[in-house]
């Protein structure tokens, strides 16, 4: 079983960010030596220090999809033998302070380019965070400076926080794909980089762990978890979708046969996977 999940609203507390009343089970997945991957809107920077908090020593998905970021000291320590660690340049990745980066989409300079292109249309309507600074990370997430730094280096993609007309957003999402973007919508902002998502980051990743693993494909269950819109690609991807309720918003519609937590956030995500575990026969 492989876990992937998103962090914002899902496993981390949409207001405080606080990932507390899954503690106990992220113990458990622990113990167990199930992977739980983090796949998330949020930067390689910021990864790099949550993943810290968590305890969690697992590759990682950031920016929405747009790389796959494994510990260059990971694969070796997975492999059964040695004679399959892959070739990582091979395979299209490159090394970037101690992992091994696997990219699906162009560099933020890009789409910020693109932006500015379209961005007279669109008057009063968006503040992108280039613009917003870190001040105005911070008092739009309520995130401290510390973590709004990290959220700002953004090296795939630019958010942007809309505040035009609903209608204005549909003729922006509509420009921007038009020149080859695509807009993602996170629980906060829109989020604008390549065709590139959650669930195929996370098929690029479960073919890698039945390499490694030397697994027959459809060997490896996957179970993904997400709050919102920019998560539906990932809930489709996998086995089993878990749609973590949010307390701000209605849950995103989900091809397949989700289910729904009954509580929000992590106090949902840990009484999902707690079920599964058990129902599972995990002791
Ligand atoms: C942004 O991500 C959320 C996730 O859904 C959003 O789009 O609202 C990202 O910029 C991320 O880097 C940041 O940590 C987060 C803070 O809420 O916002
Ligand atoms: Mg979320
Ligand atoms: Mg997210």
């Amino acid at each position: 079983v492989i876990i992937f999940t998103d962090m914002d609203g899902t496993l981390l507390d949409h207001h405080n960010y606080s990932f507390k009343p899954a503690v106990n089970v992220l113990q458990r997945l622990d113990t167990l030596g199930i992977p739980v991957i983090p796949t998330t809107s949020k930067t390689f920077a910021e990864l790099k220090v949550l993943r810290e908090s968590l305890n969690n020593h697992h590759p990682f998905i950031v920016e929405n999809g747009a790389a796959v970021c494994i510990p260059s000291d990971y694969v070796k320590t997975l492999c059964n033998t040695t004679s399959h660690v892959p070739d990582y340049q091979a395979l299209g990745m490159y090394e970037y302070e101690g992992f091994w980066v696997k990219p699906f989409a162009k560099p933020r300079k890009h789409w910020q380019g693109l932006i500015g292109y379209v961005k007279d249309k669109f008057p009063d309507c968006f503040i992108t965070y280039q613009e917003a600074g870190i001040d105005g990370i911070m008092a739009m997430t309520g995130l401290s400076r510390a973590e709004a730094e990290q959220s700002s280096k953004r090296l795939f993609g630019e958010p942007i926080k809309w505040v035009g007309s609903a209608k204005a957003q549909e003729t922006f999402i509509e420009s921007m794909e038009s020149l080859g973007a695509h807009v993602l919508k996170g629980g906060r902002f829109l989020h604008v980089s390549d065709y590139c998502d959650k669930g195929k980051a996370l098929l690029w990743l479960k073919t890698f762990y039945h390499s490694v693993w030397q697994k027959q494909e459809g060997a490896l269950t996957t179970i993904g978890l997400g709050d919102s819109h920019n998560d539906i690609a990932m809930l489709e991807a996998v086995e089993k979708a878990i749609i973590v309720r949010s307390p701000i918003h209605e849950p995103p519609s989900v091809n397949g046969n989700p289910t729904t937590t009954a509580e929000f956030g992590p106090s949902g995500w840990a009484q999902a996977i707690g079920e599964y575990l058990d129902e599972n026969g995990y002791v």
